[in-house]
């Protein structure tokens, strides 16, 4: 134990324990085999105090080298070991995203597909385009004036109370909200067209709104609307009565009836409900319809000259008419789905069946 040759054994004996650990708990043992209390190192420390000052000086010398040795031989395994134990993990736990369950699946994996409010509002858009509309955008967080203000809804207008609002509190100066419906779109595609020169207009808005209604077999609070817009000369309330006629049959097919009946909007006048026959019952009466025969597919009516006004269009050259129906419920009584909650209950079992 006293020469350098005993000491060079040591660390060889050292080494060879620290490389045949495999497991941390394996490095743990051998750490304290080979540099503990009880290791040959510490016995060779402990002999020290017999020696002359010479000897005990270079042999201090030599232990000190030697445990600085094994130190380092401990840690580089200990690193590796963990290194190779965290990889080991890691590929276990690794998702195989393009496995798929043998037996569940013929011969390749089942594709996805558009889920059915998308398709219905791309089949919606389809066929207005047909019918020669454009089809535009707005944003889902308006303000006040967009949503309210410029559609002839001044604040504390009681007509308010028909769209259930969330606000939004963005530290703007203008009250913000998520858009009840489509038609702020309208203001936007007026106030760009007087901007550009831009008119008439003939377009569609589909897009998403928001209102505080409780779900249920026909309401969500998220929901989707297709908004219509013509601003043209000469345009009269029976050029919106055929063009819902024509959007019916496109859409529903001749056997579906549809009637207008005289409502009330803020930003059209004359203004009227727009309802087609139910799907579920075939117009007897259910639970889906309020056993009243007909869904309420969305209103219409006759741009109001006070929004034209709003929006700088002059109401004795151009008028126009405006329509919003429920993308859902053209869904709904397109694929006879008694209850519109379940277009969100993401029920694979019933998405695959579009
Ligand atoms: C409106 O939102 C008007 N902006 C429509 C309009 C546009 C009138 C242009 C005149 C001119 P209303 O609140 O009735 O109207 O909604 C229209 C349609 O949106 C409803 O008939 C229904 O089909 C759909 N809808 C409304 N609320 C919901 C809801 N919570 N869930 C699902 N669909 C809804």
């Amino acid at each position: 134990m006293s020469s350098a040759l005993d000491i060079d054994g040591l660390v060889k004996d050292a080494e060879a324990s620290i490389s045949a650990a495999r497991t941390t708990e394996d490095i743990r043992q051998v750490a304290t085999e080979v540099g503990g209390k009880r290791s040959p190192l510490a016995e060779a420390h402990r002999a020290l105090g017999a020696l002359d000052p010479g000897a005990r000086k270079e042999l201090g010398r030599l232990l000190y080298e030697a445990r600085t040795t094994i130190d380092a031989l401990v840690e580089r395994r200990r690193t590796e070991i963990r290194f190779a134990e965290m990889q080991a993990t890691m590929e276990s736990d690794r998702i195989d995203l393009s496995e798929f369950i043998p037996g569940t699946v013929k011969s390749s994996p089942t594709r996805g597909h558009l889920h059915l409010v998308s398709q219905t509002r791309d089949a919606l858009e389809d066929v207005f385009v047909g019918m020669g509309f454009e089809v535009a955008e707005g944003p889902d967080i308006e303000t006040d004036w967009f949503n309210f203000g410029a559609l002839n809804i001044p604040p504390a207008h009681p007509a308010r109370g028909m769209w259930d609002t969330f606000y939004l509190n963005l530290g703007a100066p203008e009250s913000t909200l998520l858009r009840t419906h489509t038609s702020p779109v309208q203001i936007h595609l007026m106030e760009a067209a007087v901007v550009n020169g831009d008119l008439p207009i003939h377009a569609v808005m589909p897009g998403r709104c928001y209102r505080r209604d409780t779900p249920d077999a026909r309401h969500l609070p998220v929901f989707h609307q297709i908004e219509g817009l013509v601003v043209d000369k000469g345009i009269t309330f029976a050029d919106l009565a055929g063009t819902i006629e024509v959007f019916t049959a496109a859409y529903f097919g001749s056997d579906i009836h549809s009637r207008l009946r005289p409502a009330y909007f803020p930003f059209t006048e004359p203004s009227a409900e727009f309802e087609v026959t139910c799907t579920i019952c075939h117009g007897e009466g259910c639970r889906t319809c309020s056993q009243t025969g007909w869904i309420e597919l969305g209103g219409c009516g006759m741009v109001d000259p006070a929004v034209f006004d709003a929006v700088g269009i002059d109401p004795d050259q151009w008028t126009g008419f405006a329509f919003g129906f429920g993308i859902d419920r053209c869904a709904q009584m397109r694929h006879q789905i008694a209850d519109m909650r379940a277009l969100n209950e993401n029920d694979i079992r019933f998405l695959r069946q579009f």
